[in-house]
């Protein structure tokens, strides 16, 4: 197995990413805008198959929109490279301040439509598959400054118009809510995996709409991202998925992937390799702003390094004959057989039958079959 990326990898990035220039709560600027098209040419020398964009991260002004267009088409044709998602800037600007789809001002969640849908054009027309809505301004500060349920009313109608209006144009593209607790609300609205597959099952279009969930945000809640992606597999609903590092709950640290909980990170690769993801693998990290240009093209060169060695151990994990026969042991395939025979009713299970202290007594031989993992981990293995 090779450690050095190639398009069949099914890498991307967000332009945002290593285009970030470190403007956070304390700072401001300590990079040089990128430009797009560098930002393309890079990647693609590094082994990455695609990027993705907001429409303010490409095409910030009507004045330079088509001569943007025209040159990042270009870098794309030279490159190879293509566009796999798209998502709209719905945060970033003064007038989002109270949300999008779900700001209780009706003038700003028109805009919020109109907006969203220009850039679905756009991202239509590069070829993108995949359409992406992190709703980080829905939410609020306060108890009495949002109702609800209402907002979940007006969130629903935004997908619901959004899915429709898709539809009428006839693009193949499906759309991912990406969840995050909170920041820069005090509170999002959908705020985890689970919270936005609820809302997904409400949908006038639900077969269209899946999640994007990140790793980051479920860890800041304090939730197992591997467990989270591995239930949204279950429902068919991992669309995409943000890729990166943060050290538990704090705020929003979007480091390299494999930085952070590294463990984390191994059980992620596992579960996306092993249970049937087939999407894009899209990296949304920030290179912290102690870097300089070359520093971005070392953290988005360590975020596929890591992801292509972690595989290279899951999978050895997974050969592994002890590994085999610990999980044999621990019962685990067991749990893939239904627990009433074929046509059995629950009148055949009597609770006599059942010696429970020997039940209880039984070992589950789990700690071998996870310090194995640590082993191939480690490097140990
Ligand atoms: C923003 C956010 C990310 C989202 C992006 C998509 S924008 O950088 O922090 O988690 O994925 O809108
Ligand atoms: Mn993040
Ligand atoms: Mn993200």
């Amino acid at each position: 197995m090779t450690r050095t990326p190639t398009p069949a990898d099914r890498f991307s990035f967000g332009l945002w990413t290593v285009g970030w220039q470190g403007v956070d709560v304390f700072g401001g600027p300590v990079r040089e805008p990128m430009d797009p098209v560098e930002a393309v040419h890079r990647l693609a020398e590094l082994g990455a198959a695609a990027v993705t964009f907001h429409d303010d991260d490409l095409v910030p002004d009507d004045a330079t929109r088509d001569a943007t267009l025209a040159r990042f088409r270009d870098a794309l044709t030279e490159t190879g490279m293509g566009v796999e998602m798209a998502t709209t800037n719905l945060f970033g600007a003064a007038v989002f301040k109270d949300g999008a789809f779900t700001a209780n001002d009706r003038d700003v969640r028109r805009y919020a439509l109109a907006k969203a849908a220009r850039n679905i054009d756009l991202a239509a027309e590069l070829g993108a598959t995949t359409y992406v809505f992190w709703g980080g301004r829905e939410g609020a500060e306060s108890g009495a400054a949002k109702d609800i349920g209402a907002a979940l009313e007006r969130y629903k109608e935004g997908l619901d118009t959004l899915c429709a209006y898709v539809q009428e144009q006839g693009y193949d593209l499906r759309f991912a809510i990406e969840p995050k607790p909170n920041e820069p609300r005090g509170d999002i609205l959908l705020p985890t995996i689970g919270h936005a597959l609820a809302l997904i099952s409400e949908l006038e279009h639900s077969e269209m709409v899946g999640l994007n969930p990140e790793v980051g945000h479920e860890e800041m809640a304090g939730l197992n991202f591997a467990a989270g992606i591995a239930q949204a597999l279950w429902h068919g609903k991992l669309f995409h998925v943000d890729l990166n590092g943060q050290h538990g709950p704090r705020f929003d640290q979007d480091l390299r992937f494999g930085a952070g909980n590294l463990r984390g990170a191994f059980w992620t690769v596992d579960t996306l390799e092993t249970q049937g993801y087939d999407g894009y693998l899209h990296f949304d990290y920030k290179p912290p702003r102690t870097e300089d240009v070359e520093g971005v093209w070392e953290s988005a060169r360590a975020c596929m390094a890591n992801y292509l060695v972690l595989k290279e151990k899951a999978a050895a994990f997974r050969a592994d004959p002890e590994v085999a026969e610990a999980l044999e042991t621990a019962k685990v395939a067991e749990l893939s057989q239904p627990t009433l025979a074929a046509g059995e009713t629950l009148a055949t299970v009597r609770e006599e039958s059942f010696d429970v202290e020997a039940l209880a007594a039984r070992g589950c031989a789990f700690e071998r079959l996870d310090q194995l993992a640590m082993d191939h981990l480690l490097g140990v293995r």
